[in-house]
C-alpha cells in the first residue's frame, strides 16, 4: 500500500506513525489509508502530534462515524463530546479504566467501534495496556476456549439481552470479545438454549479471576508508554484495555495526567456467527 505517510510495524500489533499531523486538515486519500492501517493494524501510534484541539479531535473522530458521549462530563472538557481523564479531579475524570480489561462501552447494545485517544499533559508514568483480542483466544487450551465460547455476559444482573463474551469481529470476522471484567454483574451459560444458567456470584467472580489471569499472564499485551504528543486511533472491537495503576499516582509525583478520549457509535450488536447467518437467511 502506497501511504502518504510512515507506518512501522509495532512488535506483536498495532503500528506507530510519522510524517503526518493531524491538527491539519487532511486528504480523502490520507483518510482512507489511516481507516484501512486502523483495521488492519488495530491501533495506530501517531507520533509527535503536539496538542490537538478537543474540536479537532471531535473533526479527526468523525472520520469513522458518528460520535457518541455517554459519559460523565467533566467541566474542563474542551468539548462535550471529548471525555477528559487525568490523575487530578479537578482537572478531569478520575480512577477511569482500573477496574478490569474492557473494551469502551461494553454495557451498550452496540460497544463502541473505535476510541481515539490523545494525551494533552503527558506524566513521567501511567501506561495504557492493550490486548489483542484474537490472539488471547487463540492462546487458549481447547477446553478452556469451549468453555469461554459458551459464556455471555450481563453488565447488570437485571438486564435482559446478554452479550456473547465470544463473537466475531463485524469488519474482519477475526475472533473479538465482548467484556468489562469491573463491569460484569453475572455470566450466562448457553444464553438462549434450554441450558440457559445465570452464574451465581462465586461462580462469576471465579470467572472474572480466570479471565484476569489469561490477560495478565501472556506476553501478547502492548503496554503503551505515552510520550507528549502521542494520539492514538484503536480499533475499540478488536483489542481490550485498562489504565495501569500508576495512571493513578498524584500529580505531585509524576506529573498531570490529562487525556482526551472520544469514542465512536457502534454499529453492529454483538452475535454468534450461527445468528449472522440466521439475519442474512431471514433477509435474503
Ligand atoms: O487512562 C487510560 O490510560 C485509559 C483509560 C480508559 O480506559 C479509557 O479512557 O477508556
Ligand atoms: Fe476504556
Amino acid at each position: 500500500m502506497n501511504r502518504p505517510y510512515t507506518l512501522k510495524p509495532l512488535p506483536s500489533f498495532g503500528a506507530e506513525i510519522s510524517g503526518i499531523q493531524l491538527s491539519q486538515q487532511q486528504p480523502e486519500e490520507t483518510v482512507s489509508a489511516i481507516k484501512a492501517d486502523v483495521t488492519r493494524h488495530r491501533l495506530l501510534v501517531f507520533r509527535d502530534q503536539g496538542i490537538v484541539s478537543g474540536e479537532r479531535q471531535v473533526e479527526i473522530s468523525r472520520w469513522f462515524g458518528e460520535l457518541e458521549s455517554t459519559f460523565y462530563k467533566h467541566p474542563r472538557s474542551p468539548h462535550p463530546d471529548v471525555f477528559r481523564v487525568s490523575n487530578d479531579e479537578q482537572t478531569g475524570c478520575t480512577g477511569v479504566g482500573r477496574t478490569g480489561w474492557h473494551v469502551d462501552g461494553s454495557f451498550q447494545a452496540a460497544p463502541f467501534a473505535y476510541a481515539l485517544y490523545h494525551i494533552v499533559s503527558c506524566p513521567t508514568q501511567g501506561d495504557t495496556l492493550f490486548a489483542p483480542l484474537h490472539e488471547i483466544l487463540n492462546s487458549l487450551p481447547t477446553e478452556q476456549r469451549a468453555r469461554w465460547d459458551r459464556l455471555w455476559m450481563l453488565s447488570d444482573r437485571r438486564q435482559r439481552g446478554a452479550k456473547p463474551l465470544v463473537y466475531q469481529h463485524p469488519l474482519t470476522g477475526q475472533d473479538a470479545m465482548c467484556l468489562h471484567l469491573g463491569m460484569t454483574d453475572a455470566f450466562v451459560w448457553d444464553y438462549g438454549t434450554p441450558q440457559q444458567r445465570m452464574t451465581s456470584s462465586a461462580e462469576t467472580r471465579e470467572l472474572l479471576s480466570e479471565l484476569h489471569a489469561v490477560f495478565d499472564g501472556g506476553n501478547l499485551i502492548y503496554a503503551h508508554k505515552w510520550r507528549p504528543g502521542d494520539f492514538i486511533i484503536s480499533d475499540n472491537l478488536a483489542l481490550a484495555h485498562e489504565a495501569a495503576p500508576e495512571t493513578q499516582l498524584p500529580r505531585e509525583q509524576v506529573g498531570l495526567r490529562v487525556m482526551h478520549r472520544t469514542t465512536i457509535k457502534g454499529e453492529h450488536v454483538p452475535c454468534k456467527r450461527q445468528d449472522v447467518q440466521i439475519q442474512q437467511a431471514v433477509a435474503d
